[in-house]
């Protein structure tokens, strides 16, 4: 869209404009072209946020598990959980949109916090089993929980 409407101002420039203004707008528009390059770049650059993610404990420590993200590809560290269930803090619940998981390792998300397995209502499962590098998902919509994780157990 950007490139079209750019098209149509540098001809609309090339015929009517003189030669000194023609210049003027053709710097103008270079300025604006480099400015939606980086924009578009940084966009792909945080929707490839979860791709080749790596995270310091998942490498260093034994027991951590998996990474809960407050934004959406793996944006915003909330907690690195460890293997294990756990609940979510008041202020992570409902909260999560994105998460890592360790290679090897498998994370149940739950829709409620219980310790009986059977009240935890919908679960969302996210699994780096047979991976060779950390997993990480964007959750999407009701059925993957986002926004709605209250509990996780993690699984090596
Ligand atoms: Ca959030
Ligand atoms: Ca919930």
């Amino acid at each position: 869209m950007f490139k079209i409407l750019l098209t149509i101002c540098l001809v609309l420039v090339s015929v009517n404009a003189k030669p000194q203004i023609k210049e003027a707008l053709s710097d103008e528009a270079e300025k604006v072209k480099h400015t939606a390059e980086s924009a578009v770049s940084e966009i792909a650059g945080v929707l490839e946020g979860c791709k080749g993610k790596t995270h310091t404990l998942l490498d260093s420590e034994k027991d951590a598990c998996a990474v809960l993200y407050d934004h959406s590809h793996c944006r915003d560290e909330k907690i690195v959980v460890n293997v294990g269930y756990t609940e979510l803090s008041f202020r992570d619940r409902n909260d999560v949109e994105s998460v890592l998981v360790k290679k090897g390792c498998t994370l149940t998300l739950y829709d409620e916090a219980s310790n009986d397995v059977n009240k935890r209502g919908l679960s969302y499962i996210v699994s780096a089993v047979g991976k060779d590098a950390a997993f990480g998902k964007t959750l999407s919509g009701h059925s993957e929980l986002e926004s709605r994780a209250e509990s996780v157990d993690c699984k090596c």
